[in-house]
């Protein structure tokens, strides 16, 4: 249901006042309006919940992911390296809470992920005497791997990423493991095991440096040959780790519109933008990793005023894109809840102060946070 634009005015005006009037009476992490109200008509707001969510430990961080956000995905509980760490023995502990807390807050749960090359346990590839298994078994075990994973929550988690990071930046297939030892089906059949093990449940193909001409087109293709096979593949996942100057808003502009162009849902997945110098060229290919240095870590004492103001302008630059293309993106979800548990501060480096997230580290929403709610209000 659409509001016009005088509602919406009408709208943001009393969530301010009913704010203004509770505040005396409320702790400092409910007195913002909601991002997920505000971006109701438009696309559902996730972030990705870690141990400590997933647990309730985090009391602070559970409340304000019930505030703000409709949606989680699973930040590492469901990689495969957790939930099968031995043949044959899952570890669903983590996981089970994770799929219930969203149940029990009615929200838009997302499973990650399910192929993935990276975080995936030495057994999986290789036999007994450590060498690598045959086609057939490599087949069987992934097989084994999303049907019992994705069977287990089935009817309950409403999407998968299935395959994860398979493409490289030049839209040549990455030689993992999987393409190794079974071939370039390997895609296809991950996406049919998982089709057979939840009928219902949305299936993604996810990755990162989306914006990338060469990955652009090699995803595009990817998603044809699936499409021409009859194969279902419901959305495709852009990353969306991003940096002051990378990527560049048109190229991943272009990248929207191509993935809307197969009839995918377009999902921002792991949105997160950093602010700290990166060693070479920007990309956000996991296995990277550099030296701690101390130039490279500018802002640990704290953010100077004009970073911080760039650094909003970029985030309101991208959910202006978003927005725009707001009937073809079905999710944005935040890689992370507070600046405080990011992957950013630790990698490729490390030990940094980063601030890529929309709450700081005490629990507390940015200014941006009110900035992109309002921006829904010249939306309508
Ligand atoms: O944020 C995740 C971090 O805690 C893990 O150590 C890391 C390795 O499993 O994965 C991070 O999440 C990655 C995601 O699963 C896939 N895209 C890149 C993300 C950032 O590395």
């Amino acid at each position: 249901m659409k509001t016009n634009r005088r509602e919406s005015k009408m709208w943001f005006i009393t969530m301010l006042l009913t704010v203004a009037v509770t505040s005396c009476n409320s702790t400092a992490t409910e007195q913002t309006p909601s991002l997920k109200d505000a971006y109701q008509n438009k696309f559902v707001i996730g972030t990705a919940l870690n141990k400590g969510h997933n647990y309730g430990t985090d009391t602070l961080g559970i409340n304000l992911i019930k505030q703000h956000f409709n949606s989680i995905v699973a930040e590492n509980c469901m990689k495969s390296m957790h939930i099968q760490p031995s043949e044959g023995v899952f570890f669903f502990d983590e996981a089970d809470k994770f799929v219930e807390f969203g149940e029990a807050n009615n929200m838009n749960i997302i499973g990650h992920t399910l192929i993935w090359h990276s975080q995936a346990p030495d057994w999986f590839f290789v036999d007994e005497e450590g060498a690598d298994v045959t086609r057939e078994v490599m087949i069987e075990r992934m097989r084994n791997h999303i049907l019992t994973v994705v069977g287990r929550y089935k009817g309950r988690v409403d999407g998968w990423d299935v395959v994860n990071e398979a493409i490289m930046d030049d839209g040549s297939w990455r030689n993992t493991k999987f393409y190794e030892i079974i071939g370039d089906e390997y895609i296809k059949l991950a996406f049919q095991f998982a089709n057979e093990a939840d009928p219902d449940a949305e299936l993604y193909y996810n990755d990162y440096a989306m914006s990338a001409e060469g990955k652009r087109n090699g995803v595009v293709e990817l998603v044809k040959q699936l499409q021409a096979a009859g194969v279902r593949v419901d959305g495709i996942g852009m990353q969306g780790h991003m940096g002051m100057d990378y990527p560049d808003i048109s190229e991943f502009e272009k990248s929207i519109k191509a993935f809307a162009d197969l009839h995918m849902n377009v999902m921002i997945t792991e949105m997160d933008i950093t602010l700290l110098p990166f060693p070479g060229e920007e990309t956000a290919e996991v296995s990277l990793s550099a030296e701690y240095q101390e130039k490279m870590n500018p802002y640990a004492a704290g953010l100077p005023d004009d970073i911080n103001a760039a650094w909003e302008q970029r985030y309101i630059d991208y959910f202006q894109l978003f927005l725009n293309y707001s009937d073809n993106i079905s999710r944005v979800t935040l890689w992370g809840l507070t600046d405080a548990d990011t992957w950013r501060n630790d990698w490729p480096m490390v030990g940094r102060t980063d601030y890529p997230l929309l709450f700081d580290r005490d629990y507390q929403a940015k200014p941006v946070v009110d900035k992109l709610i309002e921006l829904t209000i010249n939306n309508e």
